[in-house]
């Protein structure tokens, strides 16, 4: 085992046996998880663990602004994001925030004061995307307000669960704006033009349960935010028990769809599902089927 290995298998292997020993408020929320100690005891914005062997877990945690997504903000979350990205251990990625609310938005105190160019010129919140960049699979669990900012955050996740109550919504209009994370391109992808452009041409917030029957919820979820928490990470350590190659080809091919037309994305798939014939993966998984027995991914 290479010391890179060994070095993951230590830091997942602290993250799931270290408690908490004072839980912080959003902690003391999730009695059914077993709680564990923040990675980055300096981030000041969100919490990090690992309930669940191959689960990594971002809490988002300013709850005195609903979770209103500032600039140091985003610093943690990208570090976070990028620190499971690279951790072998990791299979999969759950974002999620408080019962009262996932994210309320971008933080509109620290946008209010801003110039053209002080926006311009410094990119401002360029940061927002880095999440995007990911290869691992990233799920979002909502629960309470999604808006704004907020919404286009859990939109730009692979699998969005929430709660049937979740409130979802692009309110940038009644501020004298419009989405600028991409919620115009991801809303409208996911549930069409006239639902989108009605949603964001009146800044109406709507509920989980209408997000799921419009496909942007993938489930949602009856009781508060621990069932949709619980949720997200079963799943998440569902997709950490498969192949880390054919999951970062899944994710890769899926996405892919939202780029092509369906002739090329078909012939794009064709030669990614080609591609894996060279994984070892792909023999360990048909040989483990053939003898009726349990796959022992090599991730390779
Ligand atoms: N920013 C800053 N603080 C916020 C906030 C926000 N988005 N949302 C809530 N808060 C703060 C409130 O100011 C309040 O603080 P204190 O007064 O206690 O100091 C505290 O959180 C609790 O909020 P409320 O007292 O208002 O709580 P309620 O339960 O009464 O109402 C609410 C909850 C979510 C309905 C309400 O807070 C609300 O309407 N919030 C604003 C929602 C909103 O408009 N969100 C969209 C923001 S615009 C970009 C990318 C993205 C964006 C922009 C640019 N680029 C790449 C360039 C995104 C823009 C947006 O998200």
């Amino acid at each position: 085992m290479s010391s890179c290995r060994v070095l993951a298998r230590t830091r997942t292997a602290a993250l799931l046996t270290s408690r908490i020993p004072v839980p912080s408020p959003a902690a003391r929320s999730l009695p059914r998880l077993v709680r564990f100690q923040s990675t980055q005891s300096s981030y000041e914005n969100i919490l990090v663990s690992a309930p669940k062997p191959g689960v990594g877990l971002i809490t988002l945690n300013r709850p005195k602004a609903l979770n209103a997504l500032s600039s140091a903000l985003f610093v943690e979350l990208n570090d976070a994001l990028k620190k499971f990205e690279e951790d072998k251990e990791i299979g999969a990625i759950v974002l999620t925030g408080s019962e009262r609310a996932f994210a309320a938005g971008a933080d509109i105190k620290e946008m209010a004061p801003l110039t053209f160019s002080d926006a311009y010129v410094n990119n401002f919140i360029a940061p927002w995307s880095y999440l995007t960049t990911l290869r691992k699979p990233v799920i979002a669990a909502v629960s309470g307000h999604a808006l704004g900012g907020g919404c286009e955050l859990a939109m730009m996740c692979d699998i969005v669960y929430s709660t049937k109550t979740a409130n979802f919504g692009q309110p940038e209009i009644k501020l004298g704006t419009i989405p600028g994370a991409g919620g115009s391109q991801r809303l409208t992808a996911a549930i069409g033009k006239s639902k989108a452009m009605e949603l964001i041409l009146t800044g109406n917030n709507f509920s989980g349960e209408d997000a799921e029957k419009h496909g942007l919820v993938a489930k949602a979820f009856d009781g508060g935010h621990q069932e949709v928490l619980q949720g997200a990470i079963d799943t998440a350590a569902k997709i950490a028990s498969y192949s880390r190659v054919a999951v970062i080809a899944a994710k890769e091919v899926v996405n892919k769809s939202q780029d092509l037309g369906i002739r090329e994305g078909v012939e794009y798939e064709r030669r990614i599902f080609h591609s894996l014939f060279g994984s070892q993966d792909q023999k360990i998984g048909m040989k483990a089927f053939a003898e009726k027995k349990k796959a022992e991914w090599s991730h390779s």
